[in-house]
């Protein structure tokens, strides 16, 4: 017995452990204003084939900050919407933005966390923003009032895009209690207070309430208590 517990003890990843569960949601008026804000493919446009292209976003809300590789990745502007539609990534990181289609777009967000305007540019240009302080940024087009993306930027690598059904994994999180959110584009934000333990942790979370108020700065206390 002893033996089988040293072992156990041993194999215990140094991270620490998963974090899974599932994100539910309604469909309801939050998805309704969602659908009605997307350009679906059609004649002329190549819009999102995926009936939902806003996945939930997963975190760990207060967690200590872990120096990360910054990454660079690109949202582009195709099909007359930016591509991907949800990201995240470490701070630090810089998103260019190429535009891929034959109209000028202009780029820019007023968010709290970073606040930039690209200008206009045509098919073929790109411009870039490196993202230097945590939090949401909503992401808008000057010229076309329907393009939207959310970027978080996190100073933590506890986060997770959910997959289309919800499911998530936040992988390797120390022991320990934390606060875990979840959000989804158009819907309140929700938290749960949870405990990891040395073999993880399995929460499913439901968003059912309406977000009423500008989503970064909604959000904004969520991810980023300091500022
Ligand atoms: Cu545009």
């Amino acid at each position: 017995m002893r033996f089988c517990l040293a072992v156990l003890l041993l194999w215990t990843p140094v991270g620490g452990a998963a974090v899974t569960g599932k994100v539910t949601w309604a469909d309801g008026a939050a998805q309704k204003r969602l659908r009605s804000k997307i350009k679906y493919a059609g004649p002329g446009v190549s819009g999102p084939t995926k009936p939902d292209p806003s996945p939930a976003v997963v975190w760990l809300e207060g967690a200590a900050a872990v120096k990360m590789e910054p990454r660079t990745i690109e949202v582009k502007q195709e099909g007359m919407e930016f591509r991907p539609r949800i990201l995240a990534v470490p701070m630090g990181s810089t998103v260019k933005f190429p535009n891929g289609d034959d109209v000028f777009h202009n780029v820019f967000s007023y968010s709290k966390a970073e606040r930039f305007d690209l200008g206009k540019y045509p098919k073929g240009e790109s411009k870039s923003v490196t993202f230097e302080h945590k939090g949401l940024i909503d992401v808008r087009c000057e010229v076309h009032d329907h393009m939207r993306s959310f970027i978080h930027v996190f100073d933590h690598p506890y986060y997770a895009i959910a997959a289309e059904d919800g499911g998530y994994t936040i992988p390797d999180v120390p022991p320990g209690k934390y606060t875990l959110v979840a959000w989804k584009e158009y819907f309140d934000p929700v938290r749960v207070e949870i405990e990891v333990k040395a073999d993880g942790a399995k929460v499913d979370l439901t968003l059912s309430r309406l977000l009423d108020g500008p989503p970064d700065t909604a959000v904004g206390a969520a991810c980023c208590d300091a500022r």
